[in-house]
């Protein structure tokens, strides 16, 4: 018996519970354990039946994810699950909090469940590029029909306990301490000489046709070339035409097929990245401020956005506007919002209501703010208008309060040193729409104290956002990379390459838009401002795309005046090409004697990926982002970059720094201006090491 699994006999009943903090994931000890206890209850005469426990908040967080890739050591997790189900005594498990993975197919393996409200169960292996390994695919199946599982398993969601009950997979609901309710479960079920019901006897589910048809095409269309949903679904369909021990090995075959994919890699860089990004020295140990009245400045779309993300996450909100107009028309907006979630079931119309009554007010005075303990300045993006807005959050905020600009590239030092407080300014540079993407740059200036960091590391939980730390420079992390695989892409366009290519190409690599629909989206009028705003300080050596500039003087502006580089028609989905956009490009060619050659969509992809790596590489070496898992995470919940491939440090990891710096240096041969290796690249090029080696 190992310390991760306790065996004590009570009243008849031999109760083993998993105790591995934080989650119980069912690593080598937890397997070793609970395989020990097993053995000891089918020879413990004494023991009528067992209950399967996990201790703390919740029962099983499923496989140990960090023993991924390294051999797998006995005894193997379905062998124990055969084990447990095949008892003569009766198994139960009472699950509370969260029974995920192989969590939840331990549970399968038992022959009774009991589901404490609020647990969360489902089979999330998909979202780590695999399937369940231990007999999810084909006892769930066995217990709720495909129907459901198809539901589950390929969504890599998670279900209510109510709704586990609901379709099967739950015997039974409960409240309160899952020990007691499991024992008394597991007492009257010696009492009335229940048996044991192995799930894997049960016979192969219903094939049904049409929900198979369904769930490919849903998941097909949906997974921008993720491969473990639909192999999932193979391993479902398995179930309804395999006795189980042949679905079983079924199943272990697709599992093994996915654990050697770069996406599983990929899947699970993103899942331990995610956790590292507030894991920072600076603020190890350091108390938050405490939070929970907030002023927002501005109620724009991004300033109704931060102020709903915070309503809906508990935070009373005052919003100041420079009018009454403005006020009502950002209340309206807010309130906009707050019905949207309602209708997504992410709030209840009761919360709605509370939240507009009693946590949410405007006001056209600064004063209003002088109770609060953080605001965030969301106004137009002027240096002169941000310091006038600092001037009077200097004037009435209470001492000790955080002041935060939403600004997304103007200098947060020089506005913190505009007040008298700049250890207490700090950016908090949200995402659009601010209510829904889970990116939240911090951005740390020079003066920033370590508890306004921490501060603002604590409100990004709070507002379930996922807070990545940035230095302070022109774009931060994500907007400075992505300006420099932007202009990669004009200069593929300017050599030859057609946007329409360009944005094909890096579709078909997993990005949910390409850089010219990204354009239209964002409106092209952002684009042109900031060439604008950067014209006088531009290298001559560096080239714009000028067609951008004419689009612009046309007044095509992208989605928002249904034409850019594309052109939208009412009630259509997505753009049509412009045969004029390629004339405007043409003509730009001619004018620069440009003879335009071919470019295939890898080289596009290559070059596209190398400008933002090579960027993200000076980043980095600037201390811009403290780690290269952090540009990831920026890039994975900020800009959709596709999620299996884990981020661009991991892909050109995954590549080879060596190979990838060849690919510069060639492109450096015709344009030495704009392919400059980054230093740190040549470093860890040269020492054969990856970014990987930087992430602490
Ligand atoms: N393995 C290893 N470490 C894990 C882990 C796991 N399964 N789950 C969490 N951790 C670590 C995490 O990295 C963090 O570490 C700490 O625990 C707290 O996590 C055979 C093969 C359970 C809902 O996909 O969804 O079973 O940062 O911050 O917010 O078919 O963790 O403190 O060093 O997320 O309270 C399937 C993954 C595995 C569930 C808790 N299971 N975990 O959330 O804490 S594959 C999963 C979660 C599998 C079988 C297959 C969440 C949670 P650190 P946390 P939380």
């Amino acid at each position: 018996m190992t310390d991760k699994v306790r065996y004590e006999l009570t009243d008849g009943v031999a109760v083993i519970t998993i105790d591995n903090p934080p989650v119980n994931a069912l690593g080598h000890a937890v397997r070793v354990g609970l395989s020990d206890a097993i053995a000891r209850f089918e020879a413990d005469d004494d023991a009528k039946a067992a209950l399967i426990l996990g201790a703390g908040k919740l029962f099983l967080g499923g496989a140990d994810i960090s023993e991924f890739g390294k051999p797998t050591k006995d005894p193997w997790l379905p062998e124990i699950i055969g084990r447990m189900e095949s008892s003569p005594k009766p198994v139960v498990c009472a699950i509370q909090g969260a029974a995920l993975g192989g969590g939840l197919e331990v549970a399968l393996g038992c022959h009774y469940r009991l589901a404490i409200k609020g647990a969360k169960l489902g089979l999330p292996e998909v979202n780590l590029g695999i399937i369940p390994g231990a007999g999810g695919t084909q006892r769930m199946p066995r217990v709720t029909g495909v129907k459901a599982a198809l539901e589950v398993i390929p969504a890599g969601g998670t279900m209510s306990a109510e709704r586990a009950v609901e379709i099967g997979l739950a015997d039974r609901l409960a409240e309160g301490d899952p020990r007691e309710a499991g024992l008394t479960y597991a007492k009257e079920l010696i009492e009335t000489g229940a048996a044991p019901r192995p799930v894997g006897k049960l016979a192969c589910p219903q094939h049904d046709a049409q929900a198979f048809e369904e769930a490919r095409a849903l998941w097909s269309k949906k997974n921008r070339g993720e491969v473990s949903r639909l192999a999932s679904i193979d391993a479902v369909e398995a179930a309804t035409r395999l006795e189980i021990e042949s679905g079983l090995a079924e199943e272990r075959r697709i599992f093994n097929e996915m654990m050697e994919t770069p996406q599983r890699a990929g899947l699970i860089h993103a899942f331990f990245i995610e956790r590292k990004t507030a894991k920072l020295p600076e603020i190890e140990g350091v108390a938050p401020r405490e939070v929970s009245k907030i002023g927002v400045i501005g109620g724009g779309t991004m300033g109704a956005g931060i102020a709903t993300a915070a309503l809906t996450r508990g935070l009373d909100v005052t919003l100041v506007e420079r009018d009454d107009a403005s006020a009502e028309k950002a209340a309206a907006t807010i309130a906009k919002n707050l019905d949207g979630a309602v209708k997504r079931g992410k709030l209840s119309a009761g919360q709605r209501d509370a939240i507009l009554n009693d946590a949410f007010r405007t006001a056209t005075d600064y004063d209003a703010l002088s109770g609060t303990d953080l605001a965030i300045e969301a106004v137009f993006e002027d240096m002169e208008v941000k310091k006038q807005v600092f001037a009077e959050l200097d004037r009435v905020m209470k001492p000790g309060a955080v002041l935060a600009t939403n600004t997304s590239y103007l200098d947060v030092n020089e506005i913190a040193r505009s007040t008298s407080r700049p250890s207490d300014v700090i950016g908090l540079h949200f995402f659009g729409p601010a209510h829904v993407m889970k990116l939240l740059e911090v951005v740390v200036a020079d003066d920033t104290a370590n508890d306004v960091t921490a501060t603002a590391f604590a409100l990004a939980k709070t507002m379930g956002k996922t807070a990545v730390r940035a230095g302070v420079c022109d774009g931060f992390i994500g907007n400075r990379i992505l300006s420099a695989y932007r202009a990669a892409a004009d200069r593929m366009v300017l050599a030859g390459a057609s946007p329409y290519q360009v944005d094909r190409a890096v579709k078909a690599f997993g990005w949910p838009m390409g850089p010219y629909e990204m354009g239209d989206l964002a409106g092209l009028d952002i684009g042109y401002a900031t060439r604008q705003r950067k014209a006088a300080t531009r290298d001559p050596r560096d080239i714009g795309p000028t067609w951008a500039d004419e689009l612009y003087h046309l007044g095509r502006l992208g989605q928002k005046t249904g034409r850019g580089y594309y052109i939208y028609k009412e009630g259509q989905r997505g753009g049509q090409e412009d045969p004029e956009v390629e004339g405007l490009v043409a003509k730009t060619r001619d004018e620069q004697g440009i003879t335009p050659r071919d470019f295939s969509d890898e080289e596009i992809q290559r070059r596209y990926m190398a400008a933002m790596v090579n960027e993200a590489a000076r980043v980095v070496e600037e201390g811009i982002a403290q780690r290269p898992l952090d540009v990831d995470v920026t890039f994975l919940y900020g800009y959709g970059f596709p999620r299996w491939r884990g981020g661009p440090m991991h892909w050109a990891d995954t590549v080879g720094l060596t190979e990838l710096l060849a690919d510069i240096e060639r492109y450096a041969e015709e344009d030495a201006f704009f392919w400059q290796p980054a230093p740190l690249l040549w470093r860890l090029a040269s020492d054969n090491k990856k970014f990987a080696s930087l992430n602490g």
